[in-house]
Order: structure tokens, then C-alpha cells, then sequence
């Protein structure tokens, strides 16, 4: 067991995370795993009227975006803190990122919500550079197993005061999934999992929104991945009495973007994430007494 106070000077100095030897990250990796196991699919939050929440995007391996919103976090306490996932590949520390995200999850687990994004999978680890880092790191491919277990084991949604949606991606064409994911046990997704459910799921992963659309659409980003216009997006919201749809996994230039009449916030949490000639700034959602905004981190 690594202890709390190892487990904070992580989070204080993540570059002593390299520094790590891989049973360190095992006993990490699992003692996250063993809280995530407890979550449900769908989480359901509670917040005062006066309570922030943050809802983060994106990571991507930006140790230097993660860190700016660490700080803010730290100053203005939130009740709660919301990953979207998304939080490996692509960027130049995606180990420490993990391990932040994870340890914030050991240290505070009614505090922080990691939900899984479309890069919490091993078809994407390894096209996209965490299998590697990995590798270079600990140098045996069983060991990546664990990981591959603690993304299984990851919640798919979160209702924040029975109102407001949080996802990765966006809403899937089986309209009874949140239905579904209250009656479905968690540990049952490593055995035998209906095909719809998991369809559903790789859509709330990976579907986008696009405006000017009524109903869904092939999108370009690969087979079975679908746009979402604003007819069904309301049609699931209303299913549902939902109000707001938070969600992450497109990077815009203004930092994050509204759709369909101000109901859905599209917000990215790593900054420059195509490098200086396409610039943005990371951005994260606040809620507060029912109501979302978007916001820079400056
Ligand atoms: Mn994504």
C-alpha cells in the first residue's frame, strides 16, 4: 500500500512519478481500481445551492494544464471535481497525469470522478502512445493488463442535481441507456455485456454534436461513431427531464464552444493541443445553483 503522504507529494512534485518503480504504480493502479469498482455505470450527484462543481476536459497528457487546474481547484475547493476522461495519449507526460488524476481519486474519492473517455482503451493506447510510454517505462506487456482492468472498471456518466449530464462524448442512439446502466452491475462489463450496451457505450464516447442537424449521422471519425443533431439531442434530454449536457473530446480554437440553444457545453482541458500554430486555451465547466458556464483557465 502506498501511503497518503507518498501519494501527495506526488501530486505536489509529479516529476517524481518517473521516478516510480512499477510495483509503486501497481499498488496505485489497483487501489484506484478498488474504488472505481464500488461506482456505479451512472453516478447521480447532489449539490447545494451555494456548492461549485468543476467539470474538466480533456487531458491528454498536459502536465502543465493538469497543474493549472490543480491550483484552481486548491483555491476555490469545489464540492466536487468531474474528469471527463481522455486523460493519456498524445501528450509528453501522460503517466503523470494518470497517476495525479488516480492518486486525487485514493486521497478524495467523494471528492474526484474520473468517467471513462474514448482513450480509456487499449485499441487507443496503442495507436496513440501511452502503450509505448508505458513499455519504455516497465518493459513487460502483461503489465499493461492492469491498466486495460482499471479502465474497465471506469463509471460511463454522471446526473448532477438530477439536471445536468456529464459525458465524454455525447448522447447514443439507444435511447434507453441510462435506464439500462442503472439495472446493470459494473462487474458484469468484463463477462458478458449485452451488444447494445456496449454499443451505447462506445457511442457516449465517441459521438459528436453538430448544429444544423435533426437527427444522427455517419461521422467521419470511424465506423459506428455518429453525429448527433438538436431534434434527437432534445428528444433524449427531455426523456430524461435533463437541462444540460456537459461533455468533452473536441478541441476548439475559442477554448469551449455552446450548442443546440446554450443546453450543451463543449469544453477541453489541455492546452495548445495541436501545438503553437493552432492555438487554445484549456477550458473547464462550473456548476452552480443548476446553472453551467464555461470558463478559461488563464
Ligand atoms: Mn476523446
Amino acid at each position: 500500500m502506498i501511503n497518503d503522504s507518498i501519494l501527495k507529494s506526488l501530486i505536489n512534485k509529479p516529476k517524481k512519478i518517473s521516478n516510480l518503480d512499477f510495483s509503486e504504480v501497481s499498488d496505485i493502479i489497483t487501489q484506484a481500481q478498488e474504488i472505481f469498482e464500488e461506482e456505479k455505470l451512472l453516478i447521480e450527484l447532489n449539490a447545494d445551492k451555494d456548492e461549485e462543481i468543476f467539470v474538466i476536459g480533456d487531458i491528454h497528457g498536459n502536465l502543465e494544464s493538469l497543474i493549472k487546474i490543480y491550483d484552481l481547484i486548491k483555491k476555490k475547493d469545489p464540492k466536487y471535481v468531474i474528469f471527463l476522461g481522455d486523460i493519456v495519449d498524445r501528450g509528453q507526460f501522460q503517466l503523470e497525469c494518470l497517476i495525479i488524476v488516480l492518486s486525487l481519486k485514493i486521497l478524495y474519492p467523494n471528492k474526484y470522478f474520473i468517467l471513462k473517455g474514448n482513450h480509456e482503451t487499449l485499441e487507443m493506447n496503442k495507436y496513440y502512445g501511452f502503450y509505448d510510454v508505458y513499455m519504455m517505462e516497465f518493459n513487460q506487456y502483461s503489465q499493461f493488463d492492469e491498466i486495460i482492468s482499471l479502465y474497465n472498471k471506469l463509471p460511463i456518466c454522471i446526473v448532477v442535481n438530477d439536471s445536468i449530464l456529464c459525458l465524454h462524448g455525447g448522447i447514443p442512439e439507444n435511447f434507453e441507456i441510462l435506464n439500462e446502466f442503472k439495472t446493470l452491475d459494473k462487474k458484469q462489463l468484463d463477462e458478458t455485456i449485452p451488444e447494445s450496451v456496449e454499443y451505447a457505450i462506445f457511442q457516449i464516447m465517441w459521438n459528436d454534436p453538430k448544429e444544423g442537424l435533426t437527427g444522427f449521422m455517419d461521422n467521419f471519425r470511424g465506423p459506428g461513431i455518429k453525429y448527433y443533431g438538436y431534434e434527437v439531442f432534445n428528444e433524449f434530454m427531455e426523456k430524461y427531464n435533463l437541462k444540460y449536457c456537459i461533455r468533452a473530446h473536441e478541441v476548439f480554437p475559442e477554448g469551449y464552444r455552446w450548442f443546440f440553444d446554450h443546453k450543451l457545453l463543449s469544453i477541453f482541458s489541455s492546452e495548445n493541443y495541436r501545438g503553437d500554430y493552432y492555438p487554445n486555451p484549456a477550458s473547464y465547466a462550473v456548476i452552480k445553483n443548476k446553472t453551467v458556464s464555461g470558463e478559461l483557465i488563464g
